[in-house]
């Protein structure tokens, strides 16, 4: 059969508070155009993230009842230890709250001034974490993966060339580790192959560089190798999983992704000493080593969970389901990052709202209009999330993609639901040119776009600038 049905029966639904486009207006204003600040009640779709906003199976939640609250040595650490180590084959497994917690732990460990971090592509909390504790966070995509309309296998590869002349340019003993991030999410949920992995840690290894893997979305990632990489058809998405992690020496993990829970992660790793002094700092900020910063009943979920996440009729479906608003999307001619990636579909704000200059935020300006027509939420990926000021004139460097992301919550939305986006979307795209720019007028000094508060630019604010 041709058609590609969910794979699961739902037993337990939440209800969606309907509202209309003038009472959204009006709520967005309260909110300061900006959807963190909005109320979850207020909205109708939410696709401001997939992380944490998995729905559970019910084994998962029988987890959470058999769940062993012991403050040392419960038996669910052990279950949840026991699974990562199989899936990951890392020696050293540390439960943390969520994944930026184990980013704490790791840079705060191998950070600091003078040090160097490169990844394909930094995620916002990852650049923050390895910029607060000092050291400089170093993006090194490939070319094709800055080209949004560009067709290609593994778009969120690290560039090899880069990051060897990186290495030489910087020298190996300011470089403590190197991350890869699967898949690459600030460049549209794009995979990473197999192939770059094994090569950038081959180049690590002569330098005596670690590598550690940004692991939220590992098996999304590993299901695009199955399908598009020689030579890995007939693996199943754990052995092409658990490569993948055989070339890293620890990994980072937001288990809100592709654990399927809604709080928990994990930082895991080879290295004794290394894990020795991870366990110390986790004792202070987070908790005692077998539970970290979770319950019990957290650790068993998660457990569940990663057995769940590499069923490949799961995600069969979730790929195909993400490929399926994007087909949507791009029918209609709607600019979107392609081809489609993992968790998400990403808009290419600039040629949606060209007429917005990336200073006046033209990615905002799309999240705040699917939001009062449609009641969808959606988050900026560009100039709001990665935008910085130069010190020496004030001016705005802006990222080089201004993208729109509109992520999906693993097992929670229906085809109609999507059908409905891609209907609210179509008639925002047909008036794209009457959008309004957008100003800051508050704003953290890190991660901004958590809080910064806005307003829609009219033709006398405009003027005035
Ligand atoms: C997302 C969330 C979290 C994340 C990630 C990668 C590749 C680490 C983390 C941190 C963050 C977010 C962004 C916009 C709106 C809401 C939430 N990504 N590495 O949705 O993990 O959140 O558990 O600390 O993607 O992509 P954690």
């Amino acid at each position: 059969m041709k058609t590609i049905i969910e794979p699961f029966k739902i037993k337990s639904v939440e209800p969606i508070r309907f509202t209309t486009a003038e009472e959204r207006r009006r709520i967005l204003h309260r909110a300061h155009y900006n959807p963190f600040l909005l109320r979850a009640d207020d909205v109708m779709i939410d696709l401001l993230t997939d992380s944490g906003t998995s729905a559970m199976s019910a084994k998962q939640w029988a987890g959470i009842m058999d769940g062993d609250e012991a403050y040392a040595g419960s038996k669910s650490f052990f279950r949840f230890e026991e699974t990562v180590r199989k899936l990951t084959g890392f020696k050293h497994i540390i439960p943390t709250h969520q994944g930026r917690a184990a980013e704490k732990i790791l840079f705060s460990i191998v950070g600091g001034k003078g040090k160097f971090i490169p990844n394909n592509t930094h995620f916002d909390t990852t650049r923050a974490n390895v910029e607060f504790s000092g050291a400089e966070a170093v993006d090194l995509p490939t070319p094709e993966g800055m080209q949004p309309d560009l067709i290609a296998d593994f778009k969120g590869n690290i560039d090899l060339g880069k990051l060897a002349a990186f290495i030489r340019d910087k020298g190996a003993a300011n470089i403590p580790l190197a991350m890869i991030t699967v898949t690459n999410n600030s460049e549209g949920g794009q995979p990473v192959s197999m192939k770059n992995i094994r090569e950038a840690k081959k180049l690590l290894a002569r330098n005596g560089i670690p590598l550690f893997l940004d692991a939220c979305r590992f098996a999304e990632n590993a299901y695009f190798i199955k399908h598009r990489e020689r030579g890995y058809s007939r693996k199943t998405v754990e052995e092409i999983a658990r490569e993948m992690f055989s070339y890293a020496d620890g990994c980072t993990m937001s288990a809100k992704k592709d654990a399927l829970v809604n709080m928990g992660g994990f930082l895991a790793m080879n290295d004794d000493a290394m894990a020795l002094q991870a366990r110390n700092l986790l004792i202070v900020t987070e908790g005692f080593p077998t539970y970290g910063g979770l319950a019990g009943r957290d650790l068993e979920a998660i457990a569940q969970g990663l057995d769940e996440i590499l069923d490949e009729h799961y995600l069969t479906y979730r790929i195909r389901s993400v490929q399926y608003l994007g087909e949507g999307l791009t029918r209609a001619g709607v600019p979107i990052v392609q081809p489609p990636g993992g968790h998400a579909i990403y808009i290419d704000a600039k040629r949606f709202a060209a007429h917005i200059p990336p200073h006046e935020y033209p990615g905002q300006a799309i999240v705040c209009e699917l939001y009062t027509t449609g009641g969808i939420r959606s988050v900026e990926i560009g100039s709001v999330m990665f935008g910085k000021y130069d010190p020496a004139t004030g001016r705005l460097i802006s990222p080089p993609m201004e993208l729109v992301r509109l992520a999906i919550p693993r097992r929670v939305y229906t085809q109609s639901h999507v059908d409905y986006v891609v209907e609210v979307i179509l008639d925002v795209f047909a008036r794209r040119a009457s959008l309004p720019g957008y100003a800051i007028t508050e704003e953290a000094p890190v991660l901004r776009h958590f809080t910064a508060k806005f307003a829609p630019l009219t033709k006398r604010t405009r003027r005035g600038k």
